[in-house]
């Protein structure tokens, strides 16, 4: 009988302390929802933290569009972290040679190898983009995805880019824990696939982001956690709607596992 591994096992299968603390932390809370914090200011980024934090398995920022950042921010951030148990992940999407993302990784203005538990990286340079920003991130805990496919209409990610990207991501299975996706690439329970472009209804905005629902994601591609930005953050009440993605990418995966 071919049963659906819960986020409890694969917790256990992983080795990776950053993926086991997230599929535990996914079975605990109940909920396979990333919040994309995409607010411009450090106090609008810490009270969305605090407000929907038990609602979430990870926190995306995008560091680099906060208007007044200060170190204060991300020592402030990674309190809430532990407060609320979820995971940091900046968004960087490190694109450039290894030599060149080891110093965007570990210094600069933000220092995210400071206090980002995961960052991302594209596969387009080649391995070398993994083994530069692993130089810097293995000693200090830190996970990395790999961007397999992008959610944004006409982009370049196509034929066997993915493919590619998981063979890479084989290679560095010390530090590279899974892909930003929009579909499952390998039945492998080590791999967390996480997927952005979601929101209630399909549809997509005005320069090519498109939207598919918890229940395609998580049912249907079979990725692993949806990550929600302004489906929560322009919403009315952000509790309210960042509790609605949590039920329904919960109830999605509960679907799946009766598959
Ligand atoms: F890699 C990707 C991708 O393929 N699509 C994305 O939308 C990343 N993103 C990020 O997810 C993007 O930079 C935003 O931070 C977020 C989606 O935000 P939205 O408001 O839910 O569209």
């Amino acid at each position: 009988v071919k049963r659906v591994l819960t986020y409890g096992d694969r917790a256990k299968l992983c080795s990776h302390s950053v993926a086991k603390f997230l599929f535990t932390t996914m079975e605990d809370k109940q909920t396979n929802l990333a919040l994309s914090a995409d607010v411009t200011t450090g106090a609008e980024l810490l009270r969305l933290a605090d407000a929907v934090g038990p609602h979430i398995c990870i926190l995306k920022t995008h560091i680099d569009i906060i208007s007044d950042f200060k170190p204060d921010l991300v020592h402030d951030l990674s309190h809430l972290a532990e407060k609320h148990g979820f995971l940091i992940f900046e968004d960087r999407k490190f694109a450039d040679i290894g030599n060149t993302v080891k110093h965007q990784y570990s210094s600069g203005v933000y220092r995210i190898s400071d206090w980002s538990h995961i960052i991302n990286a594209h596969a387009l340079p080649g391995p070398g983009i993994v083994q530069g920003l692993k130089e810097v991130g293995l000693v200090k805990d830190r996970a990395c995805l790999l961007i397999a496919e992008m959610s944004s209409k006409g982009n370049l990610a196509t034929g066997d880019y993915a493919k590619a990207t998981l063979k890479m991501a084989e290679e560095h299975d010390d530090f590279v824990i899974g892909f930003i996706t929009q579909s499952k690439l390998s039945n492998d329970p080590n791999w967390v696939h996480i997927t952005p472009g979601v929101k209630l209804t399909r549809g997509k905005d005005s320069l090519g982001q498109q939207y598919l629902t918890p229940r395609e994601v998580i049912c249907d591609k079979e990725c692993d956690i949806i990550i929600v930005g302004r489906g929560i953050t322009e919403a009315e009440d952000s509790v309210v709607a960042a509790k609605a993605f949590q039920e329904a990418g919960y109830n999605a995966y509960l679907e799946r596992m009766q598959k």
